[in-house]
C-alpha cells in the first residue's frame, strides 16, 4: 500500500500491487459465474480502473482480476484499500468475502493451505441492488475496478487488528491507546508499546479470543502537531509475532465561540474541494499525481480540503499530516433521493463504510472533521433521522473530532442542530444571482444560521464556484470564461477575508476539473462532459482563477 511508514515491521506482508491476468465478463451476473471457466485473456494493473484504459473505457459490467501468490499453511488476510464498487474475493475458487462500496479499506481472511493461492476477485461497476451508495446520476464518473493497493498478510496464533491512538491532552502531552486484537486460542503473550523509538509499556497479557486493551501514555517529549508545525510521531506496538505501527499527531480539534480551533487556537479553514478522478487513470490515483496535488495545495496557500464527495487515499492523508493541510473526511454521497436515502439496505451500506473510513483515518493529525450525505434532504422529515443516525454513528466511534455535513440549502435545512459546524454548499453568481449579488448572500446566510439559533457553532461555505472551460475567455467575460471564474472567486474570497467576521471556512468548489456522469441531465450541463470548476485542470495545469486564489491565501 502507498503510504508514508510501514504498518508492520514484523508481520509478513507481501505487496500484491502490479499487474494482474483480467477478463471483462460484461453482463453478467457474479452469482453465475465459475471461476474456473473464466478465461483470463487480457492483463491489468493493480491498482487501476479498468474503464480507464483504452480497451475497456466506458465499459459497466463484471470483470475478473487474477494474481497467484505461494503462501505458507495458516491463515491469511487479504488487505484491499479500495475496489470500485461491488466485489467478491475468491481464494482458490472459493468466495470469502462480497464487499460493496468504493474507497475504504476492507479485508478477506481465511485458512489457507500450503502452496500457491489463486486470487481471484470479481469486480461489479454497475449500479443497482449490490452498490447502494453508487448512483449513476451523482456528479462525478464512476470509474470500476481495484483501485487502491492490495496486500496479503499472514497472521500467526494472535494478531493485532487495529490500534487507535487518540490524544487525550495536548498540555499534558497524554495520548490514550486502544489495542484490538484476535487470537485463535486463548494465550499469555507479551506486549511492548513503544513510541519514537523509546519503550513506554511492556507487559505479559492474558488474551481472549478476541478483545481490547486500553491504555493512556504520557509522552513528554512529543511536541504537539499544528498546521503551521505538523510534528509526527510513530507508535509501534507489539503482541507476541504480530505487530502495528501508527503514526499520529498530538492535537486538539474543537468548535469554540462559532471557531474551529486547533489546539485552543481559532483557524479559518482556506482551500478546496478535492476529487480523486484522472483522465487516464480513473479513481486509482498514482503517487506521483498525490504528490503533485499536495504541492498545488501548498502553493495555493490551502490549509483546508474537503475530500468530496468520498474517502481519500491513504498517501493523501499522510501527505496532508505531512504539511499540515487539515482535512474534511466524509463518507460517500451525493444528492440522494429521499426514497434511497430512507432504505435501510443503503443506511446498513452506509454504516458499515463510515466504520470503514473512521477505522482507516482516525490516527490522521490531518483528519479534523468527519462528513455525511453530501447536499441529501436534510430538509425532508424522512431524512432527518438517517442524519441523525450517521451523525449519531460518527461521535459514537470518535467522539474526539467535530461532526458536519453539506447542506445544499441552507434557507430550508432541518439538521443544523445535529451538526458541530454548519456548512452550506451555495452558487451565487453561477447557479442563481450575479457577482455582485454574492457577499449579500454570503452574509444572508450566515444571518439565517444565526437566526435558527447557531451562532456559536462554526460556518464553512464548504462549496461556491463557476465553470470555467479551460483557456476559454471572450471579450464580455461571460460563463464559462476564465474571466467569470476569476472574477466570482475573487469576489468570494475578498469579502470572506475581509468583508465579514462570521464565516470561518471556505471550500472553493472545486480543485481540478474532473469527468462527470454520462446521465444526461447532468452531461449536458458540463461542457466536454467535465465539471470545469476546477482552478486547474484535469491534467492539473493552472488556469487563470489559480494564480488569483494563490495570490489572496497566501496574503
Ligand atoms: C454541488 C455538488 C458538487 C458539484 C457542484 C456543481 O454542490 O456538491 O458535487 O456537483 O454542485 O458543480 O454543481
Amino acid at each position: 500500500m502507498a503510504r508514508r511508514f510501514t504498518e508492520h515491521e514484523h508481520r509478513h506482508v507481501e505487496a500484491l500491487d502490479g499487474v494482474w491476468d483480467f477478463a471483462y465478463l460484461g453482463d453478467t451476473d457474479p452469482d453465475e459465474v465459475d471461476p474456473a471457466a473464466i478465461a483470463f485473456d487480457d492483463r491489468m494493473a493493480v491498482p487501476g480502473c479498468f474503464d480507464a484504459t483504452p480497451a475497456y473505457a466506458g465499459r459497466r459490467g463484471l470483470a475478473a482480476y487474477r494474481t497467484r501468490v505461494p503462501v505458507e499453511a495458516g491463515r491469511h488476510r487479504l488487505v484491499f484499500d479500495g475496489v470500485q464498487h461491488w466485489c467478491r474475493v475468491l481464494w482458490n475458487g472459493e468466495a470469502i468475502r462480497d464487499h460493496a462500496g468504493g474507497f475504504t479499506r476492507f479485508h478477506a481472511e481465511t485458512e489457507a493451505e500450503a502452496g500457491t493461492a489463486e486470487i481471484t476477485v470479481l469486480v461489479d461497476n454497475r449500479f443497482g441492488d449490490r452498490s447502494p451508495l453508487h448512483m449513476e446520476h451523482f456528479d462525478w464518473y464512476h470509474f470500476g475496478g481495484i483501485s487502491r493497493g492490495v496486500e496479503l498478510h499472514r497472521l500467526g496464533a494472535a494478531w493485532i487488528d487495529a490500534v487507535r491512538v487518540d490524544t487525550a491532552s495536548v498540555a499534558d502531552r497524554r495520548i490514550s491507546v486502544r489495542i484490538d486484537y484476535a487470537a485463535a486460542a486463548p494465550a499469555s503473550l507479551p506486549l511492548a508499546v513503544e513510541c519514537d523509538g523509546r519503550t513506554v509499556h511492556t507487559e505479559q497479557v492474558d488474551l481472549d479470543a478476541a478483545g481490547t486493551l486500553a491504555y493512556e501514555f504520557e509522552l513528554p517529549w512529543v511536541a504537539p502537531w499544528s498546521p503551521q508545525e505538523p510534528r509526527l510521531s510513530t507508535l509501534a506496538v507489539r503482541l507476541g509475532g504480530d505487530d502495528r505501527r501508527e503514526r499520529f499527531g498530538l492535537r486538539e480539534v474543537r468548535t469554540e465561540h462559532g471557531r474551529i480551533t486547533v489546539n485552543g487556537e481559532a483557524v479559518t479553514l482556506l482551500g478546496v474541494n478535492r476529487h480523486e478522478l484522472h483522465p487516464q487513470f480513473g479513481h486509482a490515483q498514482p503517487e506521483a499525481l498525490l504528490v503533485a496535488d499536495v504541492q498545488q495545495l501548498r502553493d495555493l496557500g490551502c490549509n483546508f480540503v474537503r475530500g468530496s464527495h468520498y474517502p481519500m487515499d491513504p498517501l493523501f492523508l499522510d501527505l496532508c499530516d505531512e504539511s499540515g493541510i487539515l482535512v474534511w473526511s466524509e463518507s460517500i454521497g451525493w444528492q440522494y433521493p429521499v426514497e434511497h436515502l430512507t432504505d435501510p439496505a443503503f443506511v446498513e451500506a452506509q454504516l458499515s463504510h463510515i466504520d470503514e473510513m473512521v477505522a482507516a483515518a482516525r490516527n490522521h493529525p490531518s483528519v479534523v472533521l468527519w462528513g455525511v450525505l453530501n447536499e441529501c434532504p436534510s430538509w425532508s422529515d424522512q431524512g432527518r433521522p438517517v442524519y441523525e443516525r450517521l451523525l449519531g454513528r460518527l461521535r459514537e466511534l470518535d467522539p474526539t473530532r467535530p461532526v458536519t455535513y453539506a447542506s445544499l440549502n441552507a434557507f430550508d435545512d432541518r439538521c443544523f442542530d445535529l451538526v458541530d459546524v454548519v456548512s452550506v454548499n451555495t452558487y451565487p453568481g453561477w447557479y442563481f444571482g450575479g457577482i455582485a449579488d454574492i457577499p449579500a448572500e454570503l452574509d444572508r446566510i450566515a444571518a439565517h444560521v444565526d437566526a435558527l439559533g447557531h451562532a456559536d457553532k462554526p460556518l464553512v461555505i464548504s462549496e461556491i464556484g463557476a465553470g470555467a472551460v479551460p483557456g476559454w475567455n471572450d471579450q464580455t467575460g461571460s460563463l464559462w470564461t476564465e474571466d467569470y471564474q476569476t472574477a466570482l472567486l475573487t469576489t468570494v474570497i475578498d469579502h470572506l477575508l475581509e468583508g465579514q467576521d462570521r464565516i470561518s471556512g471556505l471550500g472553493i468548489w472545486v480543485l481540478g476539473d474532473f469527468a462527470t456522469t454520462q446521465h444526461r441531465e447532468m452531461a449536458l450541463k458540463r461542457p466536454r462532459g467535465v465539471n470545469d470548476k476546477g482552478l486547474v485542470d484535469e491534467y492539473r495545469r493552472p488556469k487563470q482563477a489559480y494564480r488569483a486564489v494563490r495570490e489572496r491565501f497566501r496574503r
